[in-house]
């Protein structure tokens, strides 16, 4: 059994045969994903969205919580909640995905949580802007990265520390960027980082610091664990790597009709059957997402539609409403804005099945050009990995 492993050897790689361990069960048990029939919702409800938390809850006061601004600002802040609170509200749609979801399908496998394709989920964050917070605080000229420091505490791979994470200053002044104290209207619950988050629409998960006590403005790139060590993109132990971002293109597919209890393998009855599930990118704009029941050998388009469905939000039908969904916080304001380049937006395709073995999945394509492999992409974490999804399907042979 390992016990405390040491930064300055790198992380794990499984042997070729070598199943998942019990500590990997362990983070799993912990960490659980989204079952994927809840692609059903448009707005994943809160016990259904994925979870990822590197050490343990902390058991924070909501009374007593203080947000600090500090660092390369002319005048720090100190707030409350009830400050936060006070200062302009927004509610935002905002699809969530971890940066290692799908490391366990990946050959060699990372040794960490060992995520299928399922560490997803969408939720209403509701919270006040962070960019003029941070302008009122004052950037100096010389900021390069805001650091965002959660009250959770542990040690990872020796190193023992605050989860921490840094952001560019020209991300963290994005409008979109929120300080979250309510998902899906209620208050935070302590696992999702009660009583206040981080986030930052369009970036892996590990960006979105939950438990957030402090915020601190460097003049120099954040050179700490989460940054320099963890999320990068190696694809040897000694390569330096590249900063984990954005979210690349995925689409999954929400499992047709029952499954087999152990393998999970889906039931269908012939006939004609709508595929669907959904679709997202944190890069642009998605521009298509196909359809395969061969295992990626032929694909065939499916329908995608608006981030918001026509009707979804009853009072969203003044100016800047439409398919892009995005319009002022002033115009509705306890609506939310839902811009599909930040949400999921849901996909169909009518199959006509006949009796046979099949492998469905979907694959996504944005506006810039990315889209997803079939053939797995590779680097030493599992990171940003966005291989086409496999489901198992066997069409019986009578109705
Ligand atoms: N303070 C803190 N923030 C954190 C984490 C953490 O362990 N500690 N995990 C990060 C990672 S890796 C992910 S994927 C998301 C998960 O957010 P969720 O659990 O609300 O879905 O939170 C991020 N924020
Ligand atoms: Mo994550």
């Amino acid at each position: 059994m390992t016990t405390v492993e040491d930064a300055s050897r790198p992380s794990r790689l499984a042997d070729p045969d070598e199943g998942i361990s019990i500590e990997e069960l362990g983070l799993a048990a912990r960490n659980h994903a989204l079952p994927l029939e809840a692609l059903r919702y448009d707005v994943t409800p809160v016990g259904l969205h994925y979870l990822l938390i590197h050490y343990d809850i902390p058991d924070l006061d909501a009374g007593r919580h203080l947000l600090t601004v500090d660092g390369r600002v002319e005048r720090p802040l100190t707030l409350d909640l009830a400050a936060l609170r006070e200062r302009p509200r927004v509610t935002r749609r905002v699809t969530l995905e971890c940066a290692g979801n799908g490391r366990a399908l990946l050959t060699p496998r990372p040794v960490s949580q060992p995520w299928l394709s399922e560490a997803v989920g969408t939720a209403e964050w509701t919270g006040t802007p962070l960019a003029p917070l941070l302008r009122e605080a004052g950037l100096a000229a010389d900021a390069v990265d805001v650091v965002f420091t959660g009250a959770d505490h542990g040690v990872e791979r020796g190193v023992e520390q605050d989860y921490q994470r840094g952001l560019p200053v020209s991300e963290a002044l994005r409008e979109e960027v929120l300080l979250a104290y309510e998902m899906n209207g209620a208050p935070l619950l302590p696992q999702h980082g009660a009583p206040l988050r981080l986030v930052v629409p369009g970036w892996y998960g590990m960006a979105h610091v939950k438990w957030l006590t402090r915020i601190t403005v460097l003049d120099r790139e954040f050179d700490g664990y989460q940054n320099a060590v963890a999320y990068r993109l190696r694809t040897s132990a000694d390569d330096p790597g590249v900063p984990v971002t954005r979210i690349e293109p995925r689409a999954l597919v929400q499992p047709p009709g029952f499954p087999d209890f152990m393998s999970r393998t889906r039931v269908v009855r012939p006939g004609p059957c709508t595929v669907e599930g959904r679709a997202w990118s944190g890069y642009a704009p998605l521009t298509a997402v196909e359809v395969t029941t061969d295992g990626g050998v032929s694909w065939a388009p499916a329908t995608l539609d608006p981030a918001t469905p026509t009707g979804h939000l009853g009072n969203d039908s003044g100016p800047g409403a439409g398919s892009v969904g995005r319009r002022s916080p002033e115009s509705a304001p306890d609506g939310p804005v839902v811009d599909e380049r930040w949400a999921w937006r849901r996909w169909r395709y009518e199959w006509s099945a006949t009796p046979g073995r099949y492998t469905l999945g979907a694959r996504a394509t944005d506006a810039s050009g990315r889209t997803q492999p079939i053939e797995q992409p590779w680097n030493r974490g599992g990171f940003a990995n966005n291989l086409v999804q496999r489901v198992a399907v066997v069409v019986t042979a009578e109705r």
